[in-house]
């Protein structure tokens, strides 16, 4: 296979990330297959081949050319700050790096932590935080099961990722600072010329697709007429929505995409201003 037509995308063998991105990139409408996660494996329909290794090894083999591009834990990269380019967020990983003290400690801020010793897998992060605040402490790192080292009397708080907070409360410990918000991001070596840029470029328009795609759902609806005024004035739609006439001459029906994140609130509009038989849809794939 001619390598300088193919690109490389690495992507997490087997942890957290690995099972949203395998279907995200299926979203994409990339076909492989991944039985057992072998090394790699080669789309066959797009010139992209996927490699499968462990997430920490994914910026420097980005940086450095074993692959073009990653998919990576922003938080990897505030920790490391390799030599890549962040393309995109994608919508997945979302954790947070918090700070924590065991429940029944006095320190309820940051500045009481000073001089005091922070346990972490994160000490590059955990450092450039204190230091933005001027606040000198100790950092000490962990591998991992961080979050049993004030329990051991090894530090006075811990640095750890959440996500649903359920390891933190189940060992007793109560955050009280956000260090930084993360998601699955991807990342690209930087200067990527010729005909790889513009592989690269092909790919980033289906990803985006489909980001898009999943944060807007496709609404068609039936009103009166007459409400069509407050109507399309209380859905944001994407452009402007689309007016059908129906056959009845006082009603129309109008379709348009609609916010997931604002999906209810603009029902309970539209239910207010007379919209009926609402019928919503998925979008599968949105190319601006
Ligand atoms: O084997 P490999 O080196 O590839 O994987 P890994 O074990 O180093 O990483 P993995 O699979 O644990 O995490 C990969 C990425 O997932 C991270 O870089 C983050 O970007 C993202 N992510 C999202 C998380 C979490 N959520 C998360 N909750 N990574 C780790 N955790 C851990 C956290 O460290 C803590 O131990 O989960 C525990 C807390 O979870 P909750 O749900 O109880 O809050
Ligand atoms: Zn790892």
């Amino acid at each position: 296979m001619d390598n300088s037509k193919r690109l490389k995308l690495a992507v997490q063998k087997d942890g957290r990330l690995t099972e949203k991105t395998l279907a995200f990139l299926e979203d994409a409408g990339l076909e492989f297959d991944a039985f057992a996660r072998r090394l790699y494996a080669a789309c066959r329909n797009f010139p992209l081949d996927i490699v499968f290794v462990r997430d920490d090894d994914i910026p420097r083999y980005v940086a450095q050319g074993t692959a073009d591009l990653g998919f990576v834990g922003r938080d990897v990269l505030y920790e490391t700050a390799p030599a890549v380019d962040t393309v995109m967020p994608l919508p997945f990983g979302f954790c947070s790096l918090k700070l924590a003290v065991p429940r029944e400690s006095a320190i309820t801020d940051i500045g009481s932590l000073r001089g005091r010793v922070i346990a972490t897998s994160f000490p590059r992060s955990v450092k450039r935080f204190f230091a933005d605040n001027s606040i000198p402490v100790e950092t000490l790192e962990i591998g991992g099961a961080v979050e049993i080292a004030p329990a051991l009397g090894l530090s006075a708080a811990v640095a750890d990722l959440v996500s649903t907070g359920s390891t933190m409360a189940l060992n007793d410990l109560r955050p009280i600072a956000t260090i930084f918000e993360s998601t699955a991001v991807l990342i690209s070596r930087p200067g990527l010329t010729g005909l790889k840029k513009t592989i690269s470029d092909r790919l980033e328009l289906r990803f985006r697709g489909v980001v898009a795609a999943s944060s807007w759902k496709y609404v068609i609806l039936n009103a009166p007429c007459t409400s069509l005024p407050a109507l399309t004035a209380s859905v944001p739609s994407l452009k402007s929505p689309t007016i059908t006439p129906l056959a009845d001459p006082g009603w129309v029906s109008v379709a348009t995409a609609v916010r997931e994140e604002s999906f209810w609130e603009t029902m309970e509009k539209l239910k207010r201003v007379g919209a009926t038989d609402i019928i919503v849809l998925p979008i599968e794939k949105m190319v601006p």
